[in-house]
């Protein structure tokens, strides 16, 4: 046994010992993490780039292939992620029977498409001025079926989800009808859920702003909820972590939406100021730990079935390289998600009964101070995957590797 092996024992006894002693059993806890797996958007793999410039990382993806690559890689590495969700136009595969086939050579399925009406690329008709929502029936129906093609695509590859995130609004008052503006959104994605296969759900984001700085059309959950209550069971509101402003309680609006069973899923990141995309964990890690601890006991409460929501990572920045980045994401949610798990429910609704404020406190923060890492580290040895992955990534020189197959200035679709 290495020193390293042996220092991770000593970590995870100590550990097993501690939990033990709050009858909590170590062995159930790996077990839960190993079996939380968080899909990789397939715009990550590249760097992404803000409005003043984007800055190459070598080795960048060329194309859906190789996406798929980086995402196998960091499966068996990490064993934290199985699935990819994908973004039309930006990632359409040529040939749909050879793409199934190699994700699933790479153990790697389909989760959620993502539609695209934010950009102009290629289309006939320009979304310049909004599209599901937009004054023009023309670009409205254009706009629908564009979704409908993502939806025919992503029944080819096997997934089961449409995530529609609707960039529509306006930047100045009088730019736009804004009831008109709600009413044709609301037309048009009941022509979208009505295309959805039966065993479909579609996923409502919303934004409070960027790329529209007056207004946009689907700025929060509740529009979002109200939307999707309209459409019908299998429409549900996606909550982006970043698509709030600063310092909303993000962990009530779960607990809320969990309530009326109408979270279809996450889009992991975190943030400093607003839609920041950066990486899940690294600015306000006791939030994400909340949010896990209403996504438990709403699911253990009966409010919302943990298997309904869908998970997936959403980020994308300028300076680091994104499979590492990818490793801390995925590393980040697993202890949120190990952390929540140890609060101790019963105690925490009798403090609760009881108006017990600091019992209440020291409960949740006892469960976030306690370190999971080794918890995480043998959830994932279980499982097959390497130990340390991002040590291994450096040792393995993996990015060299990839510049020197792909080039030191390939490029990934993806913003
Ligand atoms: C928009 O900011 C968003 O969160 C949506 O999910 C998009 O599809 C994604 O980012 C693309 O980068
Ligand atoms: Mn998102």
């Amino acid at each position: 046994m290495s020193n390293h092996d042996h220092l991770h024992q000593k970590s995870l006894d100590l550990l097993a010992e501690q939990l033990a002693s709050k009858g909590k059993n170590i062995s159930e806890l790996i077990l839960q993490v190993s079996q939380f797996q968080i899909a990789v958007p397939s715009w990550a793999l590249g760097a992404g780039g803000t409005r003043f410039g984007r800055f190459s990382i070598g080795g960048e993806p060329r194309n859906l292939e190789e996406k798929l690559d980086d995402i196998g890689l960091l499966a068996r590495l990490t064993k934290k992620t199985n699935a990819v969700s994908l973004h039309i136009p930006w990632d359409i595969p040529q040939d749909v029977a050879a793409i199934r086939q190699k994700a699933a050579d790479l153990d790697v399925s389909f989760d959620a498409m993502n539609s695209n009406t934010f950009q102009d690329y290629g289309q006939s008709l320009s979304y310049k001025m909004g599209s599901l929502s937009n004054a023009d029936s023309a670009i409205r129906n254009q706009a629908v079926e564009h979704n409908l093609q993502v939806i025919e695509i992503g029944e080819k590859l096997g997934s089961k989800g449409l995530t529609v995130w609707l960039a529509d609004g306006s930047n100045f008052p009088g730019q736009a009808h804004i009831r008109k503006a709600l009413q044709w959104t609301g037309e048009s994605l009941q022509a979208i859920y009505s295309g959805m296969p039966e065993d479909w759900k579609l996923l409502l984001e919303y934004k409070p702003y960027e790329p529209n700085f007056y207004h946009t059309v689907i700025p929060d959950w509740g529009t979002s909820s109200f939307l999707c209550r309209q459409l019908g069971e299998r429409a549900k509101v996606l909550v982006d972590l970043g698509h709030h402003l600063p310092n909303t309680n993000i962990e009530q609006i779960v607990a809320t939406l969990m309530h009326q069973d109408m979270l279809a899923g996450f889009h992991f990141n975190d943030s400093k100021y607003g839609d920041d995309d950066l990486s899940t964990g690294s600015i306000k890690p006791y939030q994400l730990f909340l949010i896990f601890c209403e996504l438990i006991g709403g699911a253990q409460d009966g409010a919302q079935a943990w298997e309904s929501i869908s998970w997936m990572i959403d980020a994308s920045h300028n300076t680091k390289d994104p499979i590492e980045d990818l490793i801390q994401a995925l590393e980040a949610i697993a202890q949120a998600y190990a952390k929540a798990l140890l609060v101790d429910r019963e105690k925490l609704s009798q403090c609760q009964l009881q108006g017990d404020v600091v019992g209440a406190q020291e409960l949740l923060q006892e469960a976030f101070l306690t370190d999971v890492r080794a918890l995480v580290k043998e959830s994932r040895i279980q499982s097959g995957g390497e130990s340390d992955p991002l040590t291994y990534y450096r040792k393995e020189k993996i990015r060299e590797k990839l510049i020197a197959q792909r080039g030191k200035d390939s490029h990934a679709s993806g913003l």
